[in-house]
C-alpha cells in the first residue's frame, strides 16, 4: 500500500419507500462484477458534448462552468462564462473552487488508510473509538461511510431557508460535537444498517474518528496522506478560514425567491460541514485524485474493493454508493466512481473509470438551482460515452435535431427548491 434519480436525503419519511424501490436487501454489488455491457474500447470523449453540457448549465442559471477530461487521449479542458461576475474574469480550468461533498471521498480514503494500518475496523461500533458519542452501539464505522447509520442530517433544518440559513452559518465556527448534537436532537431516520439515507452527520463523525485515531487535526491527515503524496498543489482543507487562496472561482447562490439576485457565497467557513465538505480543489487535482484512487495508489486492494462495493441509492439501478464513493452507471455501460458536491455557489462532479485511466471533473458556479446541476451532470455521458448515436428515425421526428437517445437523470437532489 502506498501511504501516502434521487438521493431523497432530504425526505426521511420516504427512506423506507426508496429502500424498497432500490432493493436494499439485495446483495451489494462489487466493482469486480462484470458490467452489463462490457466495452472493449473506450470511446473518445465528446468535447462538443461537454461544451454543450456546460452551456446548458449556464442557460440554466450558472454564471460559468468548466470541465476537465484526462485520459489516454490526453488532457482536455473546456470553460464557458465567468468565474467572477464583478470583474468579468472568464471561467478558467486552472481555478480553485469549493468541492462540497467530494470532500467525503477524501475523508473516506483517510479512514480506510487507518483500516489498512490496523488502527480501525470497519464493522466495529463507532462507540468503540469514540466512547459514548452515539446513542446506539449498533452503529458501525461502515454504517457511517455508507450513509446507513440513521443519523439525521442536521443541514435539512439549517438550510430550510436557503439564504437566511446560509448567512446564519457563513461565519460561524462549530465544534464537531455541536454538529453531532444537532443531528442527535432529531429522530434517527433508520435503524442502523437498514437503509441508505444520506447525511452530512456521518462524515462529521468520520472526521472525529480521524482526529481521535491520529491525534491530529483532519487537515494534517489530508495533507500527509493524500495531498502531498499525489502532489495536489491546488487542494487544501480550509476551515475555519473563509477565503479561497489563489486564482479561484466565485460562487453564486440562487435565493429561494424566483428572480431575486444571486448571492455571492464565495467566502464562508464551511464549518457546518468540515470533514463532510470543506475541501477546496481544482479540476486537475480532482482528476489526479480520483484517477490515483482507482489505480490503487491510496489504498490496499482489499480496502479499495470494500470502497467500491456498492448498494443502490435509488430505484434507477444506475446510481450506487460504496464507502464515501458514488458509482454511476452510464448509458453506454461504463461505470464511473467518484462523488458529487453541492456547497453554496458551487456544483461539482469528480469521477473516474474503475481502472483510473479516464477522469472527468466539472464545476458550475451556482447552486440551489437543480436544473444547472442536472445539465452539468451531462458532462459525464459526453466524457465517458463519447458521441451519441442519432435517435432512431421514429424518435427523430419528435425529438429536436441532434438530440441524444439517452434521457439523463436529474442531479442528486438537495433540499427542495422553492422557485
Ligand atoms: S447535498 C447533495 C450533495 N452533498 C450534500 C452536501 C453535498 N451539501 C449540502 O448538504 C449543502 C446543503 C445546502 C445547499 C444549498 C445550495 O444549493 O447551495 N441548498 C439549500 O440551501 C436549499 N434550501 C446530496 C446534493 C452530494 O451530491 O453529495 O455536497
Amino acid at each position: 500500500m502506498t501511504v501516502p434519480l434521487l438521493s431523497h436525503r432530504r425526505l426521511p419519511v420516504s427512506a423506507a419507500l426508496i429502500a424498497a424501490l432500490a432493493g436494499v436487501l439485495a446483495p451489494a454489488t462489487s466493482a469486480s462484477a462484470a458490467p452489463a455491457a462490457i466495452r472493449t474500447q473506450a470511446p473518445a470523449p465528446d468535447m462538443a458534448g461537454i461544451v454543450a453540457a456546460l452551456e446548458s448549465a449556464m442557460a440554466n442559471g450558472a454564471p460559468g462552468a468548466m470541465a476537465r477530461y484526462s485520459g489516454p487521449e490526453g488532457v482536455r479542458g473546456r470553460a464557458v462564462g465567468v468565474r467572477d461576475r464583478e470583474s468579468g474574469a472568464a471561467m478558467d480550468t486552472r481555478a480553485r473552487f469549493r468541492i462540497g461533498s467530494v470532500s467525503k471521498t477524501f475523508s473516506s480514503v483517510v479512514l480506510l488508510q487507518l483500516v489498512d494500518e490496523g488502527r480501525l475496523k470497519l464493522d466495529a461500533p463507532v462507540n468503540t473509538y469514540l466512547e459514548g458519542l452515539l446513542p446506539d452501539d449498533r452503529i458501525t464505522v461502515r454504517h457511517l461511510l455508507t450513509h446507513r447509520s440513521g443519523l439525521a442530517d442536521y443541514t435539512n433544518a439549517m438550510f430550510e431557508q436557503t439564504v437566511p440559513g446560509f448567512e446564519a452559518v457563513r461565519n460561524r465556527v462549530f465544534s464537531y460535537q455541536e454538529l453531532v448534537d444537532l443531528s442527535l436532537a432529531e429522530p434517527r431516520t433508520t435503524e442502523p444498517g437498514a437503509a441508505y439515507a444520506y447525511s452530512n452527520a456521518n462524515f462529521v463523525v468520520v472526521g472525529m474518528l480521524i482526529e481521535k485515531l491520529t491525534g491530529r487535526p483532519v487537515a494534517d491527515a489530508y495533507q500527509r496522506r493524500i495531498i502531498k503524496p499525489l502532489g495536489l498543489r491546488d487542494t487544501a482543507y480550509v476551515h475555519p478560514d473563509t477565503r479561497i487562496k489563489g486564482t479561484h472561482v466565485r460562487g453564486y447562490l440562487h435565493p429561494d425567491e424566483s428572480g431575486a439576485p444571486l448571492v455571492d457565497s464565495t467566502e464562508q467557513t464551511v464549518s457546518w460541514a468540515q470533514s463532510a465538505g470543506a475541501v477546496i480543489s481544482s479540476p486537475a487535482d480532482l482528476n489526479s485524485f480520483t484517477g490515483a484512487l482507482m489505480r490503487g495508489r491510496l489504498l490496499s486492494p482489499q480496502t479499495l474493493e470494500a470502497m467500491t462495493t456498492v448498494t443502490p441509492t435509488d430505484g434507477t439501478n444506475t446510481r450506487f454508493y460504496g464507502l464515501g464513493l458514488r458509482r454511476y452507471d452510464l448509458s453506454c455501460g461504463t461505470r464511473v466512481y467518484g462523488h458529487t458536491g453541492t456547497v453554496q455557489g458551487f456544483y461539482t462532479y469528480a469521477f473516474s473509470t474503475r481502472d483510473g485511466r479516464r477522469s472527468l471533473s466539472a464545476l458550475a458556479n451556482t447552486s440551489n438551482h437543480g436544473a444547472a446541476n442536472t445539465a452539468l451532470g451531462n458532462t459525464l455521458e459526453a466524457a465517458f460515452c463519447g458521441k451519441k448515436a442519432l435517435p432512431a428515425p421514429a424518435a427523430r421526428s419528435t425529438a429536436p435535431s441532434g438530440t441524444a437517445a439517452h434521457v439523463p437523470l436529474p442531479a442528486e437532489r438537495d433540499l427542495p427548491e422553492r422557485h
